[in-house]
């Protein structure tokens, strides 16, 4: 594993760290140093990787930060709650307070995420922290709608290819650019270790599809898959540490016929081998069956679900139908049932949906599901991107951020094509940032600004290495300025040197 992929001097920024004030915990954030001196706070999510001189050793793992905490909470109380739990007793965590300091990077004082918001929002089921107590490597973050708008990257092998390391690698690069959590949705041999490699070597949480697991356990025979099957594998995925679990417990019988109609049917993986097993059996959804046991092996670990959207249109024509939102309404039930048992719960949404079709989801989502975040794939405005379709779907990722979304799974510009690779993933996470951003910048979030307003002085200064080291992609942006111009140059290739604007604005 190459170290320096987290070197941040050559982008003139730095580790810094925030303590505290009602808890003894330092936040990680990056700062950087503008040529006149400003220093610019950004929110970092690649934990102590960045820290200056860490060595990486994947075999060795992370130091665990939230060890002592969760060691402190077991002495204090004898046992070990969810943190909707503590928060409906009033109790503010560090976790919350984590969450409220690296919240607030570019606020203003006044405008600052308090940790008593953080609390608030969760009791209100507005917001989730998902922290297993056995990922304590993970820094807290959360995802809700009065937050920064977070990014999911998906990463894992299939039977195709790619190995344990080129996982783990993945999942680190992934970091590096900047996504607030990772799934492994491996589905190829080595399932176990390779996501214990990924757990014990990223910082921030990770989610998983258990029914992929299930489903290598019964050699990919759908008809065998059943509730034990499913329990073993959600036991071990919890014991090795999984933040948050996609889980199809919406999708019921009578929602198939529906979705059988469609121009691309159902298009969810879980989705669709949960239908085939219905349909097979003759059975109701055995993960909506078993739902509330579910909660309780959930809530010893502190583990989030997240509903898996089984229905989520897999086309423009599929868009706001029946089958999605009958499985919608249905989530929302679940949702409640979960927060009952103070499970943390964020819900899964689409999928392809045109623009005009955008807002409906939102609405019914807030409506139906008492306000769980939402977080959805996409959705893809579009379905003749291919090969572009970080493009397609960022432009719904925006939008449906803007209008309330908390997090956005990322898109690769293989979607529909191909496994990711390296390239891909770092394209797509930058991509879904920029989204990300310019949603939190509509949504009016205290801080989001900021970077953009610094970028601009910076940018009608000429300042070229501020640009670059304030850009989400610092060494594309060098890369592609220098490639025709040297250095030293007060103008860009684009005007040359008589034909910039900014410049002769200057001159007025
Ligand atoms: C996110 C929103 N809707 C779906 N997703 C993600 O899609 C989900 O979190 C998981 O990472 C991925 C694959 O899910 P399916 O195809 O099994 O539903
Ligand atoms: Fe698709």
């Amino acid at each position: 594993m190459d170290n320096n992929i987290f070197d941040l001097s050559s982008n003139n920024a730095e580790k810094i760290y925030i303590k505290g004030k009602l808890h003894p915990i330092r936040v990680g954030m990056r700062q950087v140093t503008l040529q006149n001196g400003t220093k610019v706070i950004l929110y970092d999510t690649t934990g102590v990787y960045t820290d200056n001189g860490y060595k990486i050793d994947t075999g060795k793992g992370l130091p665990k930060v939230r060890e002592a905490w969760i060691k402190d909470r077991l002495e204090k109380d004898g046992e070990l709650h969810t943190q909707l739990w503590y928060a409906k007793q009033g109790i503010i965590t560090p976790e919350m307070e984590y969450v409220a300091i690296r919240e607030s990077q570019g606020c203003p004082e006044k405008d600052a995420i308090t940790p008593e918001m953080v609390r608030d929002e969760i009791v209100a089921g507005r917001a989730i922290l998902p922290s297993n107590y056995r990922h304590p490597e993970a820094e807290p973050m959360i995802i809700g709608n009065k937050f920064l708008v977070k990014i999911n990257a998906n990463i894992g092998n299939s039977a195709l290819g790619s190995s344990i390391d080129e996982e783990v690698e993945k999942a680190l690069w992934a970091v590096k650019w900047g996504a607030d959590t990772v799934m492994d949705l491996s589905t190829g041999k080595d399932i176990h270790q390779t996501r214990e490699a990924i757990l014990r070597n990223t910082p921030v949480p990770l989610g998983t599809v258990p029914m992929y697991q299930a489903l290598e356990k019964v050699k990919g025979k759908i008809e065998d898959l059943n509730w034990d099957v499913y329990k073993q594998t959600l036991i071990e995925q919890a014991e090795q540490g999984v933040d948050y679990f996609t889980i199809h417990a919406g999708i019921l019988r009578e929602h198939i016929p529906a979705a059988l109609k469609r121009v691309t049917g159902i298009v969810s993986r879980g989705g669709s081998i949960m239908a085939k097993w219905m349909s097979h059996n003759n059975q109701e959804n055995f993960l909506y069956t078993h739902f509330e046991e579910i909660c309780e092996l959930l809530k010893k670990y502190d583990i989030a679900f997240s509903l898996g959207d089984g229905l989520r249109p897999g086309s423009i024509a599929d868009a706001n139908d029946e089958a999605q939102f009958g499985e919608l309404k249905v989530l929302g039930e679940l949702a409640r049932i979960s927060r009952k048992h103070d499970v943390q719960v964020i819900i899964e949404g689409p999928g392809h949906v045109p623009m005009h079709l955008i807002r409906e989801n939102m609405e019914k989502q807030i409506e139906w599901c008492d306000e769980a975040p939402f977080y959805t794939l996409g959705p893809l405005v579009s379905d003749i991107g291919a090969g572009y379709d970080h493009i397609t779907s960022a432009i719904g990722g925006a939008m449906i951020g803007w209008m309330g979304t908390s997090m956005l799974c990322y898109v690769t510009t293989k979607e529909h094509l191909a496994l990711p690779n390296r390239d891909d993933v770092r394209e797509g996470v930058v991509t879904f940032k920029l989204a990300a951003h310019a949603a939190d910048i509509a949504k009016g979030h205290p801080g989001a600004a900021e970077r953009d307003l610094q970028m601009s002085k910076a940018r009608f200064d000429m300042r070229w290495n501020d640009q670059f080291n304030l850009s989400l992609d610092p060494e594309r942006a060098r890369k592609m300025h220098f490639e025709m111009i040297g250095s030293g140059a007060d103008h860009c290739s684009m005007c040359g040197p008589h034909f910039c604007a900014m410049k002769i604005t200057k001159s007025i």
